[in-house]
């Protein structure tokens, strides 16, 4: 692969590891440990990976010999910034353990695990891919591991290979899965151990353990990159109100990242729409009020931050969204054909959602009823929510200069940043963090650990001082609703209003808001200070009280 000099000075960096993985490694116990929800019901799930303790790796004096292993690992979902790293990290702590131990890569997500497919991990193709973006060394994919079969279908690589462990890199769903896994192998005495690594751009998946989930960090500054280079363009030419939807799922937290890293005039936050019971009108009028106040100080320019979750927050939406999931389930639904699926919607829905529905512009009606993504969420990066806003605040301006209400003018552009950050080169927090994620897991899977995620700790410090270690993914669970039936999941972490990120952006959106106050971030650097390079986000920053 032809690379550019950037590219080649990225590859020969070496990520920081915390103290505790740099030489020998020890294990420090704590005490046993429960789920974060209903613990008679998660226990009885999970007899033999519940209540396992947490635990740390320490340096120590003494050199221990480690046997020889083969690992199979598996990228899951969407891509994140740095997956490549937890794959060095992973394959470098295996070697270094053992030199005879491998490393194999599941092809396309679980779905290569099931089929079969999959690739040795090589010292060379491993240095092709060091601080790399993307997950294209291995592939990644959607498909839900979850049925008993595939346990089995899996189990059969597993034994040809003589694999003594999966690694599964992916986000709360995947993680989730990865738990029901380990308790099936360890339940059925396979002698395969699971372990899971916490992925995901959408910084959705943290809690008490896990800081952050790895891609979020340099997704949000790749966004924050543009939104500010396009906040520059828009302070240079003072014509365009731009658009900005950011990726996320129903999670804010891209979202509100960019935010505070740029200071956008208007940003939306899903959870507070939620909260505050808004309708979209309320939405509108928000934004439209924005637009008005900065018009009558001559300034017909701004930009709007927009999470893709949006629409699903809003409580009417939601309801239709519930009734449109049920009616498409249906066997009559798939007898009616693209063409005639409006009139049948129309026809079935209650009246108040057929009444909504109605309202919609036809192109965000249909994307509504597009097909499901495997776990049954609606897919909210194929719908066009700036361009329906920003009609809306155009028609509601509209409707006030005839009143008298705004005498500015109103020129929108749209944005969608989601694909452009997924597979950027990692920051060097998320080359660290991953790298050491990796680190983690060869060390998890070395020391008989199954039903454990990989963790680091302590990375609003230097790396020097970060602290890597497991969380018993059963400690992570509760009982939701999930398709009708009570599912122990990993709790799915939403955007806190009572939080210090949110907080923080609260206390200043409204001088955001009127004045011109934004910042232009840069472009991620990866040589030169350490203030500079070395970074975590704000949320982050915040959260930790730092
Ligand atoms: P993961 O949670 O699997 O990491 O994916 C996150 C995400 O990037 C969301 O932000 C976005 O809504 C979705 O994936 C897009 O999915 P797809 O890659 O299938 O288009």
């Amino acid at each position: 692969m032809e690379k550019s000099a950037l590219q080649i000075a990225r590859a020969a960096y070496q990520p920081k590891l915390p103290a505790g993985l740099r030489g020998n490694v020890a294990v420090k116990e704590g005490e046993p440990t429960q789920s974060v929800g209903n613990q008679e019901e998660i226990k009885a799930l999970f007899p033999n990976t519940y209540g396992m303790p947490l635990v740390e790796f320490v340096p120590t004096d003494e050199a221990k010999e480690y046997a020889p292993i083969n690992i199979g690992i598996i990228l899951s979902g969407g891509q994140a910034p740095g997956g490549h790293n937890v794959i060095c990290g992973l394959y470098d702590g295996l070697k270094k353990q053992n030199p005879a131990s491998k490393l194999y890569g599941f092809l396309m997500g679980p779905g290569g695990l099931v089929d079969h497919k999959y690739i040795e991990m090589t010292d060379e193709l491993i240095d092709e891919y060091r601080n790399t973006g993307g997950f294209d060394m291995i592939g990644s994919g959607r498909t839900k591991l979850e049925e008993v079969e595939q346990f089995e279908k899996g189990m059969e690589i597993i034994r040809e290979l003589g694999l003594n462990a999966i690694v599964i890199i992916g986000g709360d769903d995947s993680n989730t899965n990865a738990c029901v896994l380990a308790e099936y192998y360890a339940a059925k005495n396979y002698g395969v151990q699971v372990i899971g690594c916490p992925k995901t751009i959408d910084g959705d998946l943290k809690n008490d353990q896990i800081e952050t989930s790895f891609g979020f960090d340099t997704a949000c500054k790749t966004y924050a990159e543009v939104i500010g280079n396009i906040q520059r363009d828009a302070n240079s030419a003072r014509k365009y109100w731009h658009f900005i939807k950011l990726m996320g799922r129903s999670a804010s937290h891209i979202a509100l990242e960019c935010a505070l890293q740029c200071q956008p005039n208007v940003c939306i936050i899903s959870e507070e729409v939620e909260e505050k019971n808004q309708t979209l009108d309320d939405v509108v009028t928000y934004i439209a009020s924005a637009v008005a106040k900065r018009a009558a100080a001559g300034n017909n320019f701004g930009t709007v931050l927009i999470p893709e979750g949006l629409i699903e927050f809003i409580p009417a939406f939601k309801a239709l969204i519930a009734e449109l999931n049920d009616l498409l389930a249906t066997e009559e639904a798939k007898t009616v054909g693209v063409a005639g699926l409006r009139a049948f919607v129309l026809e079935k829905l209650s009246a108040t959602n057929a009444a909504l529905y109605e309202s919609l512009p036809e192109g965000v009606a249909k994307q509504l009823t597009l097909d499901r993504d495997p776990h049954g969420n609606v897919q909210v990066s194929l719908i066009e929510t700036e361009k329906l806003l920003s009609e809306m605040v155009a028609a509601k301006l509209a409707a006030w200069k005839k009143e008298g209400k705004f005498n500015g003018k109103f020129a929108a552009q749209h944005h969608f940043f989601g694909y452009e950050g997924r597979c950027a080169a990692p920051s060097n927090y998320d080359a660290d963090y991953c790298y050491a994620l990796g680190t983690s897991a060869a060390q998890l899977v070395a020391n008989g650990k199954t039903g454990y995620m990989a963790i680091v700790k302590n990375t609003t410090a230097p790396a020097s001082e970060w602290v890597a270690g497991g969380v018993p993914i059963t400690m992570m669970m509760n009982m939701e609703r999930r398709h009708g039936a009570m599912k122990p999941v990993i709790r799915k972490a939403l955007v806190r209003l009572d939080g210090a990120p949110f907080k923080e952006f609260a206390a200043n959106r409204e001088e955001w808001a009127e004045k011109t106050s934004f910042v232009y971030p840069g472009p991620i650097q990866y040589f030169g200070p350490t203030e500079v390079c070395d970074q975590c986000t704000m949320t982050l920053k915040l959260e930790q009280g730092k």
